[in-house]
């Protein structure tokens, strides 16, 4: 085969260290940038391959997310913008390891097994975020696809939700919406500005938004997107990548692990901001208060107030559907509590990644899912659309069902369905609470987290630590969840799990308690249980300041 030759000659320019063994994670490979150029090759080989099975359109992101400026990372996106299927995450892995003159077989071994038809055309779209790394990396993954003779699309620089917007416009011939950012721009907007209609009396002080863009991809695209926004919005953007570093002391991950505002920003007491990741796929809303203390409204503020829109909404309309939040063990206990006990809303939990969130909440018809750090979207089943939009052009309903049913689909519109967006999301936000008249105080006194901590503890093998129950408790090593188990009886309202980071080569703590103090030290012991009986190295955890 003609392209398995060239394969064979481009691959030389991609070399792979020897010895090298990276894995397909959570969130795709990512590593310092350094290590990833035959990676990146590869990907491009895998996208292609993938393409050819799937006779559709497949993403790849070139971006380390929230990682430090000098890390990489590559994803693939599937046909319906969705992350790539696990099945397809082991030929990623083996592809990224096989040494350099086994690579043709490995190639092969993958299209004899998927029974790919190598004379279909492939067609792959690839984005990158702002990193310097991120130009000749895309170009790695270019040179792959082309090396196996598939067709390319170069979006540049873009955010990863954009990306995943992009391949499921295509895959669905225009359906979801254009293939370019203008389609996209346009399509949020229009949504936002039909939402904002209802909202009434703003002031101008109600219409501005602080955003921290981490220096990265989201201050330019939010940027882009201000002018189509009109007066409804006024947004000033913070590290916007001018002069600070990506995701330094700034970015969604940085304020809602620091729990700190981020650097560079500059705010009274009461006013509204959000920080974006790196590449623009989480959010976080905060503010101060007229004491100076910092206020956090993390994912599950974000699910708790757009699923309540959601179901006053569903309520007026007298749409009857079923709405559910998906969250993971990191949601706050307060939230769950609330969304169980006060709004009386199915709620689900589910392992830590998105994938996992994502396919949870396509079992309801409306799902809404966010992780705590800020990741999440709606989803609503074709059944659910199918309703709304016959309830929208009923002329025989009165205002009431009208205004609500007006109002939902506009909410489908807004909505990145494809994967958690911190540009879409923030636009549904604004509107509800614009809508609502409310303020980011009287958002965030829907009820009070529990003072949490989270930790990171080194050890020499994360993987001794096997979970179960959605991760909120440790098979192995032995002992371990016992000692947990005492461990949280010595504090009220506690909580504790660990598990091995699937991004970082460390193991999470995670506690909540009463007070901070209490969260504090339970993270703190939970971290010496972890350091003690899962082979900790380096010093020993430190008790917090
Ligand atoms: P790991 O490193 O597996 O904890 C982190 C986040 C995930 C997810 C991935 C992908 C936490 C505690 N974990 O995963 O939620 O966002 O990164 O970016 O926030
Ligand atoms: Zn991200």
């Amino acid at each position: 085969m003609a392209h398995f030759k060239e394969v064979s000659q481009q691959s030389g320019l991609h070399p792979k260290p020897a010895g090298l063994v990276l894995q397909y994670g959570t969130a795709g490979f990512r590593t310092n940038a350094n290590q990833l150029d035959h990676i990146m090759f590869r990907m491009g080989l895998l996208a292609t391959l993938r393409s050819k099975k799937t006779k559709a359109t497949i993403g790849v992101m070139v971006t380390a997310s929230h990682n430090p400026e000098e890390d990489n990372g590559v994803k693939l996106i599937d046909p319906m913008g969705e992350m790539l299927t696990s099945s397809w995450e082991g030929y990623g892995t083996q592809l990224a390891n096989t040494e350099q003159e086994e690579l043709l077989t490995t190639l092969k071994d993958i299209v004899e097994k998927e029974a790919i038809d190598m004379s279909h055309e492939a067609n792959v779209f690839v984005g990158k975020d702002t990193r310097s790394s991120s130009a000749s990396l895309s170009q790695a993954v270019l040179d792959g696809i082309k090396a196996l003779g598939g067709h390319s699309k170069d979006y540049g620089l873009v955010t990863t939700p954009q990306l995943h917007y992009m391949v499921c416009c295509q895959n669905t011939q225009g359906k979801y919406g254009d293939a370019t950012l203008e389609g996209y721009y346009s399509k949020l907007s229009q949504a936002f500005s039909q939402l904002a209609k209802n909202a009434s009396n703003r002031t101008d002080d109600q219409k501005h938004l602080r955003v921290d863009g981490a220096n990265g991809i989201g201050a330019i695209k939010v940027r882009e997107l201000e002018s189509h926004l009109k007066k409804d919005l006024q947004l000033s953007i913070f590290n916007d990548g001018s002069r600070g570093k990506l995701n330094h002391q700034c970015g969604a991950d940085f304020v809602k692990v620091q729990q700190k505002l981020p650097i560079g920003i500059k705010i009274n007491p009461g006013d509204r901001c959000c920080s974006f990741d790196g590449d623009a796929d989480r959010i976080v809303y905060y503010y101060t208060d007229s004491k100076g203390h910092f206020h956090l409204l993390d994912g599950d503020k974000i699910a708790t107030l757009i699923s309540s829109f959601l179901k006053e909404l569903l309520n007026e309309a007298g749409l009857d559907l079923k709405i559910a939040v998906v969250q993971t063990a990191y949601a706050n206990g307060s939230s769950t509590y609330y969304l169980e006990n006060t709004m009386k809303v199915i709620v689900r939990c589910t392992k830590t990644g998105v994938k996992h969130l994502h396919h949870a909440a396509q079992e309801f018809d409306i799902g809404v899912y966010f992780e705590a750090n800020g990741h999440g979207t709606v989803l609503f089943s074709r059944g659910a659309e199918g309703k709304i939009q016959q309830l929208a052009a009923d002329t025989n309903i009165n205002d009431e069902r009208k205004k609500a049913a007006f109002l939902l689909q506009n909410t489908i519109n807004i909505i990145n369905q494809t994967v958690g967006d911190a540009i879409s999301d923030m636009l549904l936000i604004e509107a509800i609470l614009a809508i609502k008249g409310m303020t980011v105080q009287q958002w965030d006194t829907i009820y009070s987290d529990l003072p949490n901590r989270q930790l990171k503890v080194k050890v020499s093998d994360r993987r001794v630590i096997e979970t179960t129950d959605a991760e909120r408790r440790a098979v192995t090593p032995a002992g371990l969840q016992d000692a947990i188990d005492d461990l949280v009886k010595k504090y009220k309202q506690a909580r504790s799990f660990v598990r091995p980071s699937g991004t970082e080569d460390v193991v999470r703590v995670y506690a909540e308690a009463d007070t901070q103090e209490n969260a504090d030290a339970l993270a703190h012991e939970v971290s010496l249980a972890v350091y003690g009986l899962a082979g900790g190295v380096g010093d020993e955890p430190k008790p917090l300041q």
